[in-house]
């Protein structure tokens, strides 16, 4: 309905951007309460994350058992999943399967981004304005965005000139990219980068991959979940699932409440051998002991295991050394990386690692890429550079609170919420998994059901009270912002330049955007802030 004027603007009880995992499970909540919902969507279909980023190699780095809903006992039991790490298209499957089983479509709508939303103080409803010219007129507006949903694109002079293809991770072409033959340049070394650099080796005639930052990255020892282990894991689902609600991330992972110091050497390596190898890899590691990311002495202990382990794989030695993470870089302190094979592929032929930190990339040029140094001739480039984490897909919506108040103004020295869940002068909205929640420091999935449940109990009640307005208190804004950082400032966190400070983003304000406490511990607080009659909230 484009170009619809405000007058007969759709009628709405709850909007909620984004149909990713958190905007669909809010979907079949909301609408279980016979609340009024539309969830809109700026992709052509749902799946957020698992939309968009269709690279190769792309998959979760939480277990496929625990990275799926936990709200309907017959879903969990009658879905089945392949491997211990799904893969991104049997997620988005998943994904499909849940929207066709709970009927969500109706009430989806796909191909609208929204550009604008403006609160009304006098009727206490939202304006929402699509880009697609279409308006609605909300009492509720629920940011279902994510967390890393902005890609960050690549801003390198020349690059319209380059006469091959280039691809963003976070955009990919829906087809697939065929790179049989041709010589690729891959940007970029997080997560993204070093899960798609093995599969693109393998098909490619070359690949270059260009590293400014050397990220930590441990073997996923991912394999084929086996019959038995479904059955079992069936079986006992709940029990499964009650762990993880009382696991520092949100899924439970073998943990050792030890400090790292505490042991000897050899005890230490044996403990590290174990998750790295034995345990199941992935986070594991993270749990080796009780204070990686808190005391630099046993974080130190920890990189200087993964330095060994890339000194061990990688054969040539100048190779092994680049990628080993340097020492202004704690282990943890950016997202960890889960791989298969992402050291091991730089013993292949095919595969050079280029320092970019020491000649930094100058510009594209037609035929590749230009570094201080040399330049590169490449057919496709590959850019693998990140997203503007957080914040970026609430800054890119035009959203004004009471009084007109521009939440980018607010928010122009970084993010502030009231337990990462709702912004005040910004009445009546609520985020899923916003920045001052654990969201991307847990399994986002459980974080979201989480939120998902607060949320739907907080309208609900309103409902009963015949409450029109709830709205953060400024005062219980700036305690909660004031204890994030306090807690954060306990640990190594904020001190690598990561995703999670906004540091890969040129001119964002270097702000720890996450809240580390864990995930038991954030539960406690906010039932206790909705069993205090929403304490720190005003309901009118
Ligand atoms: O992005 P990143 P990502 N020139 O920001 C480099 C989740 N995720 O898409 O560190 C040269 O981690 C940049 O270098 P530097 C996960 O939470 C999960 O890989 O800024 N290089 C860095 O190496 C993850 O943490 C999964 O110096 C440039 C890279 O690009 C998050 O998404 C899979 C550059 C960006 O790394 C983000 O991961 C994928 C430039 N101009 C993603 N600009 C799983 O579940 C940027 N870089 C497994």
């Amino acid at each position: 309905m484009p170009n619809q004027s405000e007058s007969d603007a759709t009628q709405m009880d709850v909007l909620i951007v984004g149909a990713g995992f958190a905007g669909l499970y809010q979907l079949y909540r909301a609408r279980g309460l016979g609340f009024k919902t539309r969830v809109l969507e700026a992709g052509t279909g749902i799946g957020g994350t698992w939309f968009w980023n269709r690279y190769p190699g792309a998959r979760c780095d939480v277990e496929s058992l625990d990275y799926s809903y936990s709200f309907d006992e017959k879903l969990q039991q009658d879905w089945t999943w392949s491997e211990r790490y799904a893969t991104q298209p049997e997620i988005l499957r998943y994904i499909n399967h849940v929207a066709d089983r709970f009927e969500l479509w109706p009430d989806i709508q796909l191909n609208t981004r929204v550009a604008r939303a403006d609160f009304d103080d006098a009727s206490n409803r939202w304006t929402v304005r699509t880009e697609q010219g279409e308006i609605f007129d909300a009492q509720y507006l629920i940011m279902a965005t994510g967390c890393l949903s902005i890609p960050q694109q690549p801003r390198f002079d020349g690059l319209s000139d380059f006469k091959g293809h280039w691809y963003h991770s976070a955009d990919w072409p829906e087809e697939g990219v065929d790179f049989s033959g041709q010589r690729v340049g891959l940007i970029g070394t997080g997560s993204s980068g070093v899960q798609m650099t093995p599969l693109i080796a393998q098909q490619a005639q070359h690949l270059t991959v260009f590293q400014r930052t050397a990220s930590f990255s441990v073997p996923a020892q991912n394999e084929p979940l086996d019959e038995a282990t479904i059955r079992e894991v069936k079986v006992h689902y709940a029990e499964r699932r009650a762990r993880a609600r009382e696991a520092v991330t949100g899924h439970y992972l073998i943990a050792n409440d030890r400090s790292a110091l505490s042991v000897n050497d050899d005890e230490r390596r044996a403990e590290f051998e174990f998750r790295w190898r034995g345990a199941g890899g992935g986070f594991r590691m993270l749990r080796a002991f009780n204070d990686l990311l808190s005391n630099p002495q046993s974080n130190r202990h920890a990189a200087d295991f993964v330095r060994s382990k890339i000194r061990e794989i990688v054969k040539p030695p100048e190779v092994a050394e680049l990628l080993c993470p340097k020492d202004d870089l704690p282990f943890g302190a950016k997202r960890l990386c889960v791989d298969t094979d992402y050291y091991q592929t730089f013993n292949r032929d095919n595969v050079a690692l280029v320092d970019v930190k020491a000649s930094p990339i100058i510009r594209i040029t037609p035929n590749g890429l230009q570094t201080t140094e040399r330049e590169y001739e490449l057919d496709a480039i590959v850019f693998a550079t990140g997203f503007d984490a957080m914040t970026g897909a609430l800054m890119a919506m035009d959203i004004r609170g009471s009084g007109g108040q521009s939440l980018r103004e607010k928010w122009a020295t970084g993010p502030r919420t009231y337990l990462g869940l709702a912004i005040a002068d910004f009445p009546n909205m609520f985020i899923i998994a916003g920045p001052g929640s654990p969201s991307v420091l847990s399994n986002m999935v459980h974080s979201i059901e989480v939120h998902v449940d607060w949320i739907t109990t907080l309208l609900e009640t309103a409902r009963n009270k015949a409450v029109h307005r709830v709205e953060a208190a400024p005062a219980a804004e700036e305690g909660w912002v004031r204890h994030v950082n306090e807690v954060a400032d306990k640990t190594l966190y904020p001190v690598g330049n990561s995703w999670y400070v906004g540091a890969n983003v040129p001119g964002k304000p270097r702000v720890f955007m996450p809240y580390v406490a864990g995930v038991p511990t954030y539960q406690k607080i906010i039932d206790g802030v909705a069993n205090n009659n929403y304490e720190g909230f005003a309901l009118a």
